[in-house]
């Protein structure tokens, strides 16, 4: 059975579960994904473009522009968006149910400037599922609060290969991402940091 290093608030986190070898192997799947469904800064409800760039693989993306966040089963360019890659999908199986995959993996790529305001995860139909989410490249420093606007924190960090599952109570959490720390990993080609998160959508 497997267990989680630590728990922070109901976040399940799994330190160091993809060792070098297999992130390597899902940043090479991430570029194929990346090359059919290019990076993009979606913006928020105000028009303001966020400062993390994103694409997504799977039956849906997410999207937000002036009409709100929600989800799309196509690019903005158009075409469909990429198959989640079977390397994703094995560790959704592995550490939330090998029987119902996700319908979406949301890919978010932060720059050494790119922060993540704290918001919540509402965009989806069935809260009962978890969100699981995958960190590769420099370290991260997540911060994670309850269900509630303006109630306590707690923050943690990320590093490449840690895995999060955010169940049960931690679904509904406020969270984000305060400052990635640029030259922390060498598996990009640079500085930068790579997270998926995979979501039933519907
Ligand atoms: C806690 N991404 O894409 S992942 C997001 O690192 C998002 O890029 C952050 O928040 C990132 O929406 C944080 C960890 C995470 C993801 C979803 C959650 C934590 C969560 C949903 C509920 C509670
Ligand atoms: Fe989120």
């Amino acid at each position: 059975m497997t267990e989680p290093t630590l728990i922070v608030r109901g976040c399940e986190i799994y330190k160091g579960w993809l060792d070098a070898d297999a992130q390597a192997a899902l940043v090479q799947n991430l570029r194929d994904v990346v090359a059919q469904a290019p990076l993009f800064a979606p913006r928020t409800p105000s028009g303001k473009p966020m400062s993390v760039r994103m694409t997504s693989a799977g039956k849906y993306g997410w999207y937000s522009d002036r009409r709100g966040y929600r989800y799309e089963a196509a690019h903005p360019k158009g075409q469909a968006w990429p198959a989640i890659p079977p390397a994703v999908l094995a560790i959704w199986s592995a550490l939330v149910s090998p029987k119902r995959m996700p319908d979406c993996c949301l890919i978010n790529y932060y720059t050494p400037d790119a922060r993540m305001g704290l918001h919540q995860d509402r965009d989806e139909t069935d809260f009962a599922w978890p969100v699981l989410s995958v960190s590769l490249g420099d370290d991260a420093l997540f911060r994670i609060g309850t269900d509630t606007k303006g109630g306590a924190t707690s923050s943690v960090w990320l590093g490449s290969g840690d895995v999060v599952v955010m169940g049960g109570p931690a679904r509904l959490c406020y969270h984000g991402i305060d400052r990635i720390r640029p030259g922390t990993s060498a598996l990009l080609q640079g500085e930068g940091r790579i997270n998926l998160t995979c979501r039933v959508v519907d």
